[in-house]
Parts: C-alpha cells; structure tokens; sequence
C-alpha cells in the first residue's frame, strides 16, 4: 500500500472525465487500498480516483463519525465503482464543504439531502440503495469529481475566485516541500 500524492487546484487533471471501470482484477483492489491509505492520512472521509491522479469512476468514502463511548471514530470503510444516482429528493439542504483539492476552503453547497444510489463492489457487484444524511451529500461530492466537478463549481463567480485566490496566495506564502 502507498500514500498517493492528492492532486490540487488548478490541476487540469481534476477537470477530467473518470472512465468506468471495466476489470476488477488486483489493480483496481490496489488503487482502492492506496486511495484508503491516502484519505485516512489526509485526513478526509471521502476520495475521488482523479484526486490520486487515476481518472476511473472509483470512490472511497469513510464517515469515521464517533460513535463509541469513549468518541473513538469508528472505521466504515465504504467503496463506491461506477456509481450513478438513479432518483433524488426535491429537497436540498446545505452543507459547510471542503475538498483535499482545494485545500483549507470551506463553503456552504446546495444538495438533494436523499438519493437512491447504484454501484459496484470490488468483486462487480451491484448495489442499490437509499442514502441520506453526510454520506448522500459525500457521495455527491465525489460523483462530482468523476465528472470533473469541484464544490467551488456550485458556489458564485466571485465566491469561487475568492477561494483560488487564497489558495493561489497561501502557496505564495508558504510553498509545499517536494514530496
Ligand atoms: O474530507 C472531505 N470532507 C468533506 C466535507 C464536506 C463535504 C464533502 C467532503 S469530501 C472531503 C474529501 C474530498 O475532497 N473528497 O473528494
Ligand atoms: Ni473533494
């Protein structure tokens, strides 16, 4: 397993259309366990292939809402392949979001706060079911980046350069080392 290096904006790379994933041999289990390894790092609880550079319709997505006694999160390590939203809610409801590629921004955006989801699993099976809550607007989020879709997309003009800007100036600021 290995920590991928997370793309970021103004990548090109996160502009681009994921293809569906057509085998699942070892490398697609490959790619799945890196994207868990570089997500629990990160940390965040959701992961886009295109995010790691690999432009397949693959997520990788982990809630880790505390739920034992002691506030310890809890694992609920969840794999999304191919996924496509079959019917959603009239109701949006807003959500502060954030997004590893656009780092340290947060803004609030607009989503059906129910849909009915289908998917495959490692092995190419496939799932249907009804989602709600943080996973239906996580999963949202990360169905955007196989379409090449940022949060900031959803956001104003001025509101997303705003947010670029900062990123722009905060790098100017303070250059990541090389990895
Ligand atoms: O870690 C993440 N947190 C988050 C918060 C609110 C809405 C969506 C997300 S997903 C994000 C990780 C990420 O960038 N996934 O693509
Ligand atoms: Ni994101």
């Amino acid at each position: 397993m290995a920590i991928r290096p997370i793309l970021e904006v103004p990548d090109p790379r996160l502009r681009e259309i994921s293809r569906p994933v057509e085998l699942f041999d070892e490398s697609l289990k490959t790619l799945v366990a890196d994207m868990f390894e570089t997500m629990y790092e990160a940390p965040g609880i959701g992961l886009a292939a295109i995010q790691v550079g690999e432009p397949l319709r693959v997520l990788v997505i982990d809630l880790q809402e505390p739920e034992t006694e002691d506030g310890e999160p809890v694992r609920n390590p969840l794999i999304f392949i191919n996924p496509e939203i079959v019917e959603h809610s009239d109701r949006d409801v807003p959500y502060n979001e954030g997004c590893l590629s656009v780092p340290d921004q947060y803004a609030e955006v607009d989503r059906p706060d129910r849909i009915k989801a289908r998917w495959k699993d490692l092995g190419g099976k496939s799932h249907e079911q009804e989602i709600e809550g943080l996973l239906a607007t996580c999963l949202q989020h990360e169905m955007d980046h196989l379409n090449g879709v940022l949060f900031i997309d959803h956001l104003s003009r001025l509101k997303r350069d705003m947010i670029l800007k900062k990123i722009a100036k905060a790098r100017k600021e303070q250059p990541k080392k090389a990895a």
